[in-house]
């Protein structure tokens, strides 16, 4: 997977995606992640890259040529059209789902916004998707350009190894995960529940199924009414 991403910060990218999972998986060659400077493709003496919007009002607005320059720089030598993201608060909700999906693909490029947004013509032109990461308002496009980067790469396989399992974690089949635990089994008369300790791994799923449907129905009842439970589910929650 490649990641190029048009920034006017490219310099913090390296700092927060070269280390750990996401830096052990540039190294490895699985994912690489190119932060491309918009200012450096801009025509203006002072390198601007935004301006006062039409219509006035407050704020700036990023100018159009040098994000369509920075397009162009990455696109001129490729015979396919690399997936457009840009990082808004208008977008679609990122979720799981949206990023295992999104992980399929080969190259995406995405867009960082900042003041008030880009000119609209970029995005009529240049974007396929706008993604949220949450409804609030960042200062940047960098961070959820970030996030979106790691928890894309984390559902390429290969990134995770083993230890960091992909496999029962939260959000899969749309339920939280189960409450863990690890040494020592009393910290401070603290204990951990015996059916972990006991070795029995029937018992022991059987349990994090109940955990991970109670906790579900506790904390994200959102999530919660959109599954559909078996009739052992059922049981598992009239259970005390
Ligand atoms: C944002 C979000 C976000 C809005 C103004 C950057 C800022 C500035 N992006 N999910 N929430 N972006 O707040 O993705 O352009």
């Amino acid at each position: 997977m490649r990641f190029d991403v048009l920034t006017i910060f490219p310099e913090i990218f390296d700092v927060v995606l070269g280390s750990s999972i996401i830096g052990r998986a540039q190294q490895s060659g699985l994912i690489t992640v190119n932060a491309i400077n918009i200012r450096d493709f801009s025509k203006d003496k002072h390198k601007k890259t935004d301006d006062y919007p039409f219509g006035g009002g407050t704020g700036m607005v990023m100018m159009p040529q040098p994000i369509f320059d920075a397009y162009k720089s990455i696109t001129e030598n490729l015979d396919y059209k690399p997936y457009f993201i840009y990082m808004s608060p208008q977008g679609t909700k990122l979720d799981q789902k949206h990023v295992e999906r999104l992980s399929k693909l080969e190259h995406i490029i995405i867009l960082c916004g900042h003041y008030e947004g880009v000119d609209e013509r970029v995005i009529e032109n240049l974007v396929d998707e706008e993604i949220s990461i949450g409804d609030y308002v960042l200062t940047g496009g960098e961070l959820p350009a970030m996030v979106l980067i790691d928890a894309v790469s984390r559902a390429i396989p290969g990134v995770l190894s083993n230890e960091d399992s992909y496999s029962d974690e939260t959000f899969k089949d749309g339920l939280l995960e189960y409450p863990q635990y690890t040494r020592p089994a009393d910290y401070m008369g603290l204990k951990v529940p015996d059916v972990l300790l006991s070795g029995h791994h029937a018992n022991i799923n059987r349990w994090r199924r109940q955990q991970s449907l109670k906790r579900t129905r506790q904390k994200r009842p959102d999530l919660f009414e959109k599954l559909e439970l078996s009739e052992e589910d059922m049981k598992l929650l009239e259970e005390e």
